[in-house]
C-alpha cells in the first residue's frame, strides 16, 4: 500500500458540494482506503476574473498504480461534469495527485510531487492538517519550510 495525497479543487456549480461528492467517490475506489480529509478552504482563483475556489486534501492508502489512480481520478472528474476547454479554465472538479508515497514521477501524463504545490497555500495548509510536523516531500523538501515560505494569506478555512 502507498500513502497518497490528493488535492481537490472546484470553482463551479456549488464547489463545496462538488468536493463532498468527490470525497464519496474517492472512498469507493477499489484497493483503496481513505485515511483522512482536511477542512475545506476558500480562496480567490489564481486566474483573474474566475469564481472563488474551494480546496481540500484527502489522504489515501492505495494499491492502485499511479497511472491507474490518475485514470480513476479523471473518471471522477468527468462524472462530475468536468469539461477541459482551456487549461486553467473554471472547473467543477480538479483532482491532482500531490504525492504518491516516496515516488518522484516525471512522465508527460504525470508529475509527482505536483508541480505547483510548493507555492500554493490552498494545497500546503490542508496537507499540513494530515501529516506530522516533520513531514518531508518525496524530493526531500520539508513541508514546514514550504509553509514558512508560503504565508496563510487570502485563505479562509471554512
Ligand atoms: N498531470 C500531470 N501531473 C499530474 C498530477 N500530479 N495530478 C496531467 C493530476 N494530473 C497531472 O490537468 C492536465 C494534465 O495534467 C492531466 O491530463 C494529467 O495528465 P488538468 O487537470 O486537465 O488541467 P488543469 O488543472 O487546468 O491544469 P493544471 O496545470 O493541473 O492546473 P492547476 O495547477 O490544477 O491549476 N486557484 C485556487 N484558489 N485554487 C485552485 O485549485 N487551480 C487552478 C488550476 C488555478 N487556480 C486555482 C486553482
Ligand atoms: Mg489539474
Amino acid at each position: 500500500m502507498e500513502r497518497v495525497y490528493i488535492g481537490l479543487g472546484s470553482n463551479l456549480d456549488e464547489p463545496n458540494q462538488q468536493l463532498r461528492s468527490a470525497i464519496d467517490s474517492l472512498r469507493q475506489l477499489p484497493e483503496t482506503t481513505m485515511t483522512g480529509v482536511s477542512a475545506f478552504y476558500s480562496s480567490e482563483s489564481l486566474s483573474p476574473g474566475q469564481p472563488r475556489y474551494t480546496n481540500a486534501v484527502a489522504a489515501l492508502e492505495t494499491d492502485l498504480a499511479p497511472l491507474v489512480l490518475l485514470d480513476s481520478l479523471q473518471t471522477i472528474e468527468a462524472a462530475q461534469g468536468r469539461e477541459r476547454k482551456e487549461r486553467w479554465g473554471p472547473r467543477t472538479l480538479d483532482l491532482d495527485i500531490l504525492l504518491y508515497g516516496d515516488q518522484v514521477i516525471d512522465i508527460p501524463r504525470l508529475k509527482v510531487p505536483h508541480y505547483h504545490m510548493q507555492a500554493r497555500p490552498f494545497v500546503l495548509y490542508p496537507l499540513a492538517e494530515l501529516v506530522p510536523n516533520d513531514f518531508l516531500l518525496a524530493d526531500g523538501r520539508a513541508l514546514a519550510q514550504l509553509l514558512a515560505d508560503c504565508p496563510f494569506v487570502g485563505l479562509e478555512r471554512l
